[in-house]
């Protein structure tokens, strides 16, 4: 086995490598390494300092999430890592900790009972544990206010985000930049702090003392508001206000308490599944490492309305040269108006400079023509979702996009095949669905031709992340995985109402359950123009006799589209906040009344019922059909797509943790209720439960070679 930790001195300072890739996480095996170099070091009388440094690409990346599975089930003693730590800040000879990369989680707790932290230019330090359910547990939440102080540490634990380097050593976690030759550097600075004292993080407490209540209430306030529904930033701040309560051991133990009590919690379940998840949807089976996708360097949008814009965004903060092309000069003007504004307000939260905004406009040109066409990589068609529109476009772009450049369309619902049809080049022909607003929203999901070659997957998958994206490769499908899974989301939600639950009812509900917006909320952000047409264009493919949503149409066809008329579901104000329509809520019981439904009063766990587990059948179906690769894809889709909370851990993990006979005896209870043609349970759901298997299996089954 390849050794986890060397040890090697250059003159009087000992250099402790760690070696673990990808991350130099704190596997088993990595704690005892350093151990016994470190005591090593201390015992050779030739060494006056110690250095600790990541070999690769990083410091180390924090403890190894893969163990925390073994920790829970059992398998795995609990996480102890503070006496190794003592052991480090108790060495008499000063242990400088050189990071480079990444100090996340027990890397930066790890670097904190060191005596010295010296920092690459580039280096980032963090307590990013709150983004996995948990809270550091090595005793971050009591050295880290020592060093940084309570405020900065509250917000570091609490929202997780990690601290460049200047602003580090500003706030008193590190001490130096070392610029040049980083090891030498980080030597050079050992030898001149050799013979001084160490100073040990655990016993700075000046930082601690006078720190208002009000202090720890707004972190609180702030926690509830941006972190919804999660224990652990709420856990973090009840840690480090203890170090500001407790001694550094007593502190230690509380930390150690409410550690646990993440770690055993299904929210740290589901997120760390999300974790690994987020990484998992980038594999292709079949698609090997070997494919090497040429680069995007040049790229066209077709479209500069609310997508095209998002688009071209995206690709000029990606630094891609991108021309934006509309068919007349007053839609031009409009979508490049609305980059400048997004710009102009992301600059005036201090979120961009103004150079860089500049810089980016200059990587946009504005066309009313293909000029300049036969030059980009990629074309990226975001015009109106209609095929022969669409078909049109692609037709034209065949004969001026340049021979190995992608022809990708943004369509949300539309056959790729028959887009793809219209070219002499389907191989090269491929979805990249964006989500609105694009700029903004994670999600892309790459959607496969039967025609599409494997290379333009991987360069699409891979532009995906260069674009700052997830991204998910989704079949072809009406709808592909995400829209085809939300219909009947969207379609129980609506039943619902006509049932007797009322608007606010449905939008609090499923608010509450976790997601970001309640369904009739999201429909009237995006617009109830969008689905109406999508229902004309699809009206051919209803099969007749099964139930319908009522209540829509009529609601477009009176005008209201949402928020963008003022009046969908809901009525908004000028500062688009929502208010119950009682117009709405009479056209609904009116509705309902003359196609005879029952109305009745719904309970909000059935609510969230209907419409989660309406989605969880469809994303079996979708599993079925090779739609999705795994039920991960659906999870990661859902979250970052359509604001399905995180520590759910999506659809299909959710489902799992209900349990998947709990789940299918409620859909079955549903198709007693509603009939076969809604509420069939998927043969996979059947099948999983007839084995006592779970989604995970699934995923396993899918994983496994042969
Ligand atoms: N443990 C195990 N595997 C890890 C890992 C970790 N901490 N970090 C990354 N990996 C794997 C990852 O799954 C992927 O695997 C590969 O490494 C490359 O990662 C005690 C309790 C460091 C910024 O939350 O944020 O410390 O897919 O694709 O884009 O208080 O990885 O190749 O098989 O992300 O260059 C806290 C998590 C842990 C940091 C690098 N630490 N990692 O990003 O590569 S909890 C974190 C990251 C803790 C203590 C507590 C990122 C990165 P594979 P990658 P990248």
């Amino acid at each position: 086995m390849a050794e986890l930790v060397r040890l090697a001195r250059q003159d009087d300072v000992a250099v402790i490598t760690i070696d673990n890739p990808p991350v130099n996480a704190l596997s088993p095996g990595v704690p005892e390494g350093i151990e016994a170099a470190l005591k090593q070091a201390v015992a050779d009388t030739r060494v006056r300092a110690i250095v600790l440094i990541g070999a690769g690409s990083t410091f180390i990346a924090g403890a190894d999430i893969r163990e925390f599975g073994k920790i829970v089930s059992g398998e795995r003693p609990r996480l102890t890592l503070l006496p190794f730590l003592l052991t480090i800040e108790d060495s008499p000879k000063p242990v400088v900790m050189a990071i480079h990369g990444q100090a996340f989680g027990g890397g930066l707790e790890v670097a904190m009972a060191g005596h010295y932290r010296v920092l690459a230019p580039k280096a980032q330090v963090g307590q990013p544990e709150v983004k996995l359910g948990i809270i550091p547990g090595a005793g971050g939440t009591q050295r880290l206010p020592r060093l940084a102080g309570v405020p900065k540490a509250l917000e570091m634990c609490a929202a997780g985000d990690p601290v460049k380097a200047q602003d580090a050593v500003a706030l008193g976690i590190a001490d130096k930049i070392v610029e040049g030759d980083f090891l030498a550097g980080a030597i050079a600075f050992a030898r001149a702090v050799a013979g001084k004292p160490p100073s040990k993080t655990r016993e700075r407490d000046e930082k601690l003392p006078g720190v208002p209540a009000a202090v720890f209430a707004a972190a609180r306030e702030q926690a509830r508001k941006q972190a919804r529904g999660l224990r652990a930033p709420l856990a973090a701040i009840d840690a480090v206000e203890a170090a500001t309560k407790l001694d550094f051991f007593a502190g230690c133990e509380e930390e150690a308490r409410l550690f646990n009590q993440c770690l055993f919690s299904t929210e740290a379940r589901a997120m760390i599944h999300v974790f690994f998840g987020e990484r998992a949807v980038a594999k292709i089976p079949g698609i090997s490492k070997e494919v090497k996708p040429f680069e995007i360097r040049r790229a066209a949008v077709i479209g500069a309305g609310t997508m095209g814009g998002g688009i071209a965004m995206n690709y000029a903060n990606a630094g891609i040269p991108v021309i934006v092309k509309e068919t007349k000069q007053e839609a031009l003007d409009r979508g490049l108006g609305i980059i400048r504004g997004n710009y102009a307000k992301t600059v005036a939260k201090g979120k961009l400079s103004q150079a860089a905004m500049d810089q980016r406009m200059a990587l946009l040109t504005p066309r009313l023509t293909y000029d300049g066409f036969e030059q980009a990589d990629i074309v990226v068609e975001a015009a109106f979702e209609n095929m022969a529109l669409k078909k049109r476009i692609f037709a034209e772009l065949d004969k001026v996009a340049k021979p190995g450049a992608i022809l990708a369309t943004n369509t949300s619902t539309l056959d790729i095949d028959e887009i793809a049809s219209a070219t002499s080049r389907p191989t090269m022909v491929v979805g990249t669905h964006f989500f609105s607003p694009a700029n903004v929203m994670k999600l892309l999901e790459v959607v496969r031709g039967k025609a599409t070659s494997p290379a333009v997957i991987a360069i699409a998958m891979a532009l995906g992340k260069r674009l700052g994206k997830v991204a998910v490769l989704a079949g072809n499908c009406h709808g592909f995985i995400g829209n085809r899974m939300v219909a009947p989301y969207f379609r129980e939600a609506q039943f619902l109402l006509e049932e007797g639950a009322s608007v606010e009812a449905v939008n609090q509900s499923l608010y509450e359950f976790g997601m970001a917006m309640g369904p009739l909320a999201v429909d009237d952000l995006a617009g109830l123009d969008i689905g109406w047409a999508i229902r004309k264009e699809r009206a051919t493919h209803l099969k007749p006799g099964v139930r319908v949503p009522l209540v829509v149409d009529k609601l477009c066809e009176q005008g209201r589209f949402g928020q963008k008329t003022g009046r969908g579901w809901s009525k908004y104000d000028e500062n688009r906040r929502a208010s119950s329509d009682p117009e709405v809520a009479a056209l609904i019981e009116r509705v309902s009344r003359a196609a005879g439904i029952e109305r009745r009063e719904i309970s909000n766990q059935e609510i969230v019922d209907r419409c989660v587990y309406a989605l969880v059948n469809e994303g079996a179906r979708v599993l079925e059909d090779g739609i999705a690769l795994r039920a991960v894809d659906i999870d990661i889709t859902y979250i970052y797509g359509y604001g399905f909370a995180a520590w759910r851990g999506g659809p299909m993990f959710y489902a799992d943790t209900v349990g998947l006979p709990k789940v299918l005896a409620r859909i079955e209870e549903f198709e007693k209720k509603h009939g076969k043609d809604l509420w069939a349970p998927a043969p996979l759901l059947k099948q999983l439960v007839a084995e006592g298997k779970t989604f995970k299996d699934f995923d396993k089954r899918k994983e496994a070679p042969g």
